[in-house]
């Protein structure tokens, strides 16, 4: 089928298959199409009798507790053993002396690979592998080598740490864990920026007597440092701002808006800036000047939170099939299509296409011809609640 002119009948096809669960993938399921329940059944379903509420609440409690220790017993202990990892992580983001806290993680042994490779890539930047002979240090080695990379001027700026892996202790072997992490170093003296990146095995130690009665904290014995390897670039950081669009055009502070929307809106070959959220349209009239405007004509007629719309996602494509782009975007409950005139501008009020219960926590839009019809189809992803209807995130 080919796009015809906008009728009033938009043939939107809202795919709001893949609604997320919060943190974790692997918990993510598909929406399905579901009855809505008419007004009393959601009434008596929202508020059973206490005694009811109790039972549910009991069964669900004991539900989880028998899940956890057959099902997601080795998640976990996963997420036991991590927690070393966890609060290193939390301590480091916190602290202004990174290398106190680098210094004090416990360990046995750490066993570190050597500096094997280099080879240039582009924009000057050298990339140097690791590989054996392995370097072998104790705690005393570890906080030796810290205040030397420290005292020649290395600070670390900021890190990553995800427990890719975990396998229990078992027939008399210890738990181990594969812990990938990223650093980012620099040195200002010389001009320098360090990007690490690697993994931890790390093999813990068996578990002591606890005196509290509870799993005693994990402690890595051997951390063996593997997959070494070292990006550097000495010199000025490339970007530079150049832009910097203030409250005065926007009433209040952009840098608390959701979207930032760079589309060529006037088919002039300079791409635009638009904030949907603020109503703003920063025209581009080259060399870095940019005009400011608004962006509608008729801006969202309901959930406004101050001087913003409450917009949650949006995503500009022609949606009309006369050429020229049109804007989609969704508050928290309603989608609103605004169909561009000839020239590209919004002046038209916008489309009510999608609204509540089906419009429920939008995070983001985009569009494309799923169906292969010529036209151009629309994807709404929304956030799924946990604990809603009985779902339970555990161990999550
Ligand atoms: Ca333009
Ligand atoms: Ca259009
Ligand atoms: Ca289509």
């Amino acid at each position: 089928m080919r796009a015809t002119a906008f009728d009033g009948a938009l043939s939107l096809v809202l795919l709001a298959a893949a609604q997320f669960a919060p943190g974790c993938g692997s918990s993510a399921q598909p929406a399905t199409t579901t009855a809505v329940p008419t007004a009393s059944q959601a009434a008596a379903a929202a508020n059973p009798p206490p005694a009811e509420q109790k039972r549910t609440a009991d069964d669900l409690a004991r539900q989880r507790e028998e899940l956890d220790q057959t099902v997601w017993a080795n998640e976990v202990a996963a997420q036991h053993y991590e927690a070393p990892f966890v609060r290193l992580w939390d301590n480091l983001r916190a602290a202004r002396d990174k290398v106190a806290v680098l210094a004090d993680f416990p360990f046995t042994e750490l066993v570190i690979e050597s500096p094997a490779d280099s080879v240039s890539i582009d924009d000057g930047i050298s990339v140097t592998s690791f590989g054996p002979p392995m370097r072998r240090m104790d705690a005393s080695d570890w906080r030796g080598w810290l205040t030397e990379l420290q005292a020649t001027g290395h600070q670390l700026v900021e890190s990553e740490w995800h427990h890719s892996n975990f396998s229990p202790a078992a027939a008399g072997k210890p738990a181990h864990s594969l812990v990938s992490f990223v650093l980012h170093v620099v040195n200002s003296g010389e001009n320098r920026r360090f990007v690490v990146k690697g993994e931890l095995d790390v093999e813990w130690a068996p578990p002591g007597p606890s005196a509290s009665g509870d799993a005693p904290a994990p402690r890595p014995r051997r951390v063996e440092a593997r997959s070494l390897r070292i990006a550097q670039r000495q010199g000025d950081v490339p970007f530079k701002q150049r832009l910097a669009i203030g409250s005065e055009t926007t009433g209040s502070d952009p840098r608390n808006s959701l979207l930032l929307t760079v589309y060529d809106f006037n088919g002039d070959d300079r791409p635009d800036v638009a904030l949907p959220d603020y109503n703003a349209l920063f025209w581009n009239e080259g060399d870095f000047h940019f005009l400011p405007d608004k962006l509608f004509d008729h801006p969202p007629p309901v959930e406004k939170r101050g001087r913003r719309w409450d917009v949650a996602a949006a995503v500009v494509g022609d949606f009309t099939g006369d050429a020229v782009p049109d804007l989609l975007a969704s508050g928290r409950e309603t989608v609103f299509l605004w169909v561009a005139d000839a020239s590209g501008r919004f002046t038209s009020p916008p489309v009510t296409v999608l609204s509540s219960p089906e419009v429920r926590q939008p995070s983001v839009l985009t569009a494309g011809d799923v169906d292969g019809d010529g036209d151009l189809d629309a994807w709404l992803g929304q956030y799924r609640q946990p604990y809603a209807d009985g779902q339970m995130p555990t161990p999550y």
